[in-house]
């Protein structure tokens, strides 16, 4: 079995990584397990430039195959916001729950048809010889007028999907990754490895 190092360091993330590449041929190590340990500074502009600087940095310590997710939440009544930010947004150590009940409160009394949002995901990946690629994609949805659910991580328990009117704490992870931005950009990164 090959090997490759999924560059993160969010725990939520990786557990759907490992749920949808389980049926590769690819073992997936994270950052701890290959025992990388480097600090790396995401001040890209956008989730593609953020994406290939995590997975250049490790494979630049490895040489091996590496993929690295830059993701966040865009909310159009607040101009995208946090967008790329979606991390630090409030501050990196600030629960999500604070940071869910501060967005609850910027779209008090917003009517249904402008709490539009959209998860988006973008996947790099460095091949052992530094080639790099990279794959985009979304998950459309709405800010809902409570928090609900236990699973996912982050803004999941916010974001909620039509048609059934769950949020994304709320779905099972494998529901999550049929529908999401991560699971859908994986499911593209996965042709680009074969
Ligand atoms: P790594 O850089 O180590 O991968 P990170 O959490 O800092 O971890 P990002 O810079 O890509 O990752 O920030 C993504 C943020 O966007 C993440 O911390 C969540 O707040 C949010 N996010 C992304 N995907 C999400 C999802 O599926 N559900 C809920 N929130 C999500």
């Amino acid at each position: 079995m090959e090997q490759l190092i999924f560059a993160t360091s969010n725990e939520g993330k990786i557990k759907e990584i490992r749920a949808v590449l389980a049926d590769t041929d690819y073992q997936v190590l994270s950052m701890a397990e290959a025992g990388i340990q480097i600090d790396i500074d995401e001040n890209g502009a956008d989730f593609e430039e953020n994406a290939i600087i995590k997975a250049k940095a490790v494979h630049g310590v490895s040489h091996t195959l590496v993929l690295a997710d830059d993701s966040g939440l865009e909310i159009d009544y607040l101009d995208g916001e946090p967008g790329v930010h979606s991390a630090r947004y409030m501050g990196e150590n600030t629960p999500y729950q604070e940071k869910n009940n501060q967005i609850l409160k910027r779209l008090e009394g917003v009517p249904m048809e402008q709490r539009t949002a959209r998860f988006v995901c973008v996947i790099a990946a460095v091949f052992p010889d530094g080639r790099c690629v990279t794959v985009r994609e979304t998950m459309e949805g709405y800010i809902g007028w409570e928090a609900r659910g236990e699973q996912g991580f982050g803004y999941d328990p916010i974001f909620y999907v039509e048609p059934a009117g769950l949020s994304n704490g709320e779905l099972s992870m494998e529901e999550k990754n049929r529908l999401s931005h991560r699971g859908k950009a994986l499911e593209a990164v996965k042709k680009e490895l074969l």
